[in-house]
């Protein structure tokens, strides 16, 4: 009789010189294609580069779902327990329960795995890293359409954000946000708090309002907005607001991945296309589109003058409502 492997055995996966174990591998997390957590896993190893680029260093949420996407969703800061240890921390404060937290810093592609085997789905990094974690490296552009917002409008906005940025001097690395919008990624030297940042950015969406105003609303409130524009949601560079990073899966039915995409790709792409199973052999033939966004780095003080201008004209926005004063102790709301 053939020896026959029982597919209810942990799996163990080879990560360069780390080994993880995945245990329940046949363990169905997508009930809509019967994708399960080895075939998760496997998606992760095939962009391995990819997703280790878009998650290293950076303090680490994760987007757990311990049953599956039929079970709860577990949005977890904590590093759970029983890493190996290999698998690096990083702590940071949260201000508004006065508290640390020991996350998940992803330095190799074998945490990332470990991260799966502790049913993690979606990743959501911090837009700072280790070194400092107070100063962004990161700005976040994200195309966020309002409910009958049609994805035409969304690719308009992308290309006025690209002019815009190529106006400044900015290298925009774009990616389907795994859902309806879009996200471009600017990296940026890590010398500013989270609050100039956020500042940079809304400044930003507001050039590229004043652009295209019948496509993008910048306006505060959800409830004012026009419900078929774009908010270009500047309120992403937030401290502590984190967002699914390239590569990542999102949890959802057909398992989607926020995945890179060409400026010369983007009329064409369907975000519905780029899923676990598409994925890996786009990765295998085009590399990560993101690969050189760490050697194009973006000052932002133009941005700043830009907000300073609109602030002098009274057109400061109501500021982060999530924003907490660290330096007056931390006191939320
Ligand atoms: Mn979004």
């Amino acid at each position: 009789m053939a020896a026959k492997r029982d597919a209810s055995e942990p799996a163990e996966l080879v990560v360069g010189e780390r080994t993880v174990r995945i245990t329940h591998p046949e363990r169905v997390y997508f009930p809509a294609t019967g994708a399960t957590k080895l075939d998760l896993a496997n998606y992760y190893l095939s962009v391995g580069d990819g997703i280790v680029r878009a998650l290293r260093e950076r303090p680490c949420m994760m987007h757990r779902f311990p049953e599956g996407l039929s079970g709860e969703k577990v949005h977890q800061k904590r590093l759970p327990r029983g890493a190996p240890p290999w698998v690096e921390t990083v702590n940071v404060f949260f201000p508004r329960y006065k508290r640390t937290a020991d996350e998940l810093c992803v330095t190799e592609l074998g945490s990332v795995l470990w991260a799966v085997q502790m049913s993690t789905v979606e990743f959501h990094p911090w837009n700072s890293r280790r070194a400092d974690t107070e100063k962004p490296d990161e700005w976040r552009i994200d195309l966020d359409p309002m409910p009958q917002c049609d994805y035409a409008r969304i690719r308009r906005v992308a290309h006025v954000a690209q002019e815009v940025l190529d106006e400044i001097g900015a290298v925009g690395w774009p990616k389907t946000s795994g859902g309806k919008g879009m996200h471009i990624y600017v990296r940026i030297e890590p010398r500013w708090g989270f609050a100039d940042v956020r500042r940079a950015a809304w400044a930003f969406a507001r050039e590229v309002e004043r652009r295209t105003p019948d496509d993008v609303t910048t306006t505060w409130w959800r409830k004012d907005r026009d419900p078929h524009k774009v908010f270009v949601d500047y309120n992403q560079n937030a401290r502590d607001h984190t967002i699914a990073s390239a590569y990542s899966v999102r949890g959802v039915p057909h398992a989607t991945v926020s995945t890179p995409l060409r400026w010369d790709e983007i009329d064409d792409a369907v975000p519905a296309d780029f899923t676990i199973a598409t994925v890996p052999p786009r990765f295998a033939a085009l590399g990560d589109l993101h690969a050189g966004i760490d050697d194009a780095v973006f000052s932002i003080e133009q941005l700043l003058e830009w907000a300073e201008r609109d602030e002098r004209e009274g057109k400061a926005d109501p500021g982060d409502p999530d924003a907490v004063d660290l330096e007056a102790g931390g006191t939320a709301e």
